[in-house]
């Protein structure tokens, strides 16, 4: 699946109303390629002034008589898979330019390309399908409801599937008839603009669709605070989950929804076989070089096959092949950024310092660019940092337990509530724990399947709202009541 890791950068320019601009300040900022921290090419830099104009743009789109607004639903569902085809049409190409920019193996680009048209397919597939009802009210009445779009909505996104957390954005806003101004993530805005490309060729009305790459406190903070923006929609950190939230409440009460960090507990019952059980959780914490909000990043194994297991652990990250990202069967490329290898180094020191048994790993992997071996720790205890924070890279984390009971209490004690996982034969501890864990996503001897179609969020600090499925399309829908007098009831 590797290409030449040359592909050719065809966009570095603001996307508004379907032009490519320049910023109104001039500014410009890198983006690095984390394979060996060397500038890929210089993109334009938005601030408060262009998103001014973008969310400008986006509100003129939405505006009633609008194109867009009066496009047959149907006819927004066909746009939305002529961008669905074109993104198929370019996916090599795509896949090389999402690891140039974000490190990830070519491999896995193509991967996350794969979820993405089928997300937009599913999304596309609602279009003419939202609707309101018809209500038996009490009176001289007769009552629908409809359901409309909430209107200009602003998209923040990280860097760790910029294409797919892109689509996951764009798919319920533009099915449900809504504009956005979406900000890719710093460290990866090339892909973004590269699909903004592909929204204009479908011929999706100017200004539907603006992308806005700059830096989070200034065009991200922007967006957050806009007295014309009516939603937003963002994945990241949950400190600066929190900061969005603020800004919604002191500006314009927008609508929020958030998707945040995790720390999601997979747990291994001594019935599993243990080296189906290990696979699992190792590709549990290990795709995606950890940077997956819901890593299996507490692996919680019983004592009776504890010492099996972590012999299974430190076997498979072992043999996992890490390198360039464009090279063929590498499964680990770079981590995104100097900031998030350092944090992660960081982290496994502190795993060192505070006692937990290093397994394999523990340091950087070469000389250059931004790698982290493969790390097991063992014997990982519930009050460690690496137990607690959200390291975001390439550790497991391995907990003994004893049963049931005392696993679940521990599994839930943590702010976050992402996703979990369980490994297990019985199907009793399968549904106590499914039940009892408190958790968006609960996998039952499978991890990480996050499919178009099923609702995917958080509990706790994990997040508001849902993504995907049938319910991310609340997000972005407000529901009108029209109430008619009638002459007489009949
Ligand atoms: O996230 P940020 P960072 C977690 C993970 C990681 C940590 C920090 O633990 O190590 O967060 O990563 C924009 N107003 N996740 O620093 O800063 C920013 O420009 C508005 C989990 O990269 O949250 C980018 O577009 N926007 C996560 C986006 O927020 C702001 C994925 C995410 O960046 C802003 C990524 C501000 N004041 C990191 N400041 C997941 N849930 O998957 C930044 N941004």
């Amino acid at each position: 699946m590797p290409g030449n890791g040359n592909p050719e950068i065809k966009y570095t320019k603001l996307f508004i109303n379907n032009e490519f601009v320049d910023a109104v300040s001039k500014k410009k900022f890198p983006t690095l390629n984390p394979a060996t921290a060397e500038k890929i090419v210089e993109v334009a830099e938005a601030d408060k002034a262009d998103v001014d104009i973008a969310v400008a743009a986006a509100r003129k789109a939405f505006a009633i008589g609008s194109p867009w607004r009066t496009l047959d639903a149907s006819a927004r569902g066909k746009l939305m898979q002529k961008f669905a085809d074109l993104v198929e049409r370019d996916r090599a190409y795509l896949s090389e330019l999402e690891s140039l920019d974000n490190g990830k193996p070519v491999g896995d680009s193509d991967f996350d390309i794969g979820c993405a048209i089928d997300t937009i397919r599913y999304f596309a597939g609602w279009a003419d399908k939202i609707h309101g009802e018809t209500i038996p009210v009490d009176g001289n009445f007769m009552t629908i409801t409809r359901k409309e779009p909430v209107g200009v909505v602003g998209s923040i996104i990280p860097w760790n599937y910029p294409i797919l957390m892109a689509v996951w954005k764009l798919g319920p806003a533009l099915t449900s008839g809504c504009t956005i101004v979406l900000k890719p993530a710093e460290q990866t805005p090339l892909t973004a603009l590269y699909l903004a490309s592909l929204i204009k060729e479908a011929g999706f009305p100017a200004g539907v669709v603006n992308v806005v790459p700059g830096y989070g406190p200034t065009a991200g903070a922007a967006l957050s605070n806009h007295l014309d923006v009516d939603k937003v929609a963002f994945t990241g950190s949950t400190d600066v989950g929190r900061l969005i939230m603020g800004a919604a409440a002191s500006s314009n009460l927008k609508r929020v929804t958030l998707e945040l960090g995790g720390k999601s507990p997979l747990v291994v019952c001594a019935d599993a076989d243990i080296a189906e059980a290990a696979e699992i959780a190792h590709g549990a914490i290990f795709n995606n070089h950890g940077q997956n909000c819901c890593a299996g990043s507490r692996t919680f194994v019983e004592a009776g096959i504890y010492e099996k297991f972590v012999a299974k652990a430190k076997e498979l990250a072992d043999a996992r092949k890490v390198g360039d990202p464009f090279q063929e069967g590498i499964q680990q490329g770079p981590q995104v950024d100097e900031d998030q290898f350092k944090k992660i180094l960081e982290l496994v020191d502190s795993g060192k310092q505070q006692g937990a048994r290093l397994v394999t790993g523990g340091n950087r992997f070469g000389t250059k660019g931004y790698f982290v071996q493969p790390t097991v720790f063992a014997d990982v205890k519930d009050d460690m940092r690496i137990a607690k924070e959200e390291i975001f890279g390439p550790v497991q984390s391995i907990f003994k337990f004893d049963n049931m009971d005392e696993v679940i209490v521990r599994a839930n004690a943590t702010t976050y509530g992402l996703a979990a996982g369980i490994i297990t034969n019985d199907i009793n501890k399968a549904l106590q724990f499914a039940q009892s864990v408190q958790a968006g996503s609960v996998w039952v001897n499978c991890y990480d399947a996050v499919l178009p179609q099923t609702p995917f969020g958080g509990y706790k600090q994990s997040g508001q709202g849902r993504e995907l499925g049938k319910e991310a399309l609340h997000e972005y829908l407000e529901t009108k009541t029209i109430t008619i007098g009638l002459k007489q009831k009949i």
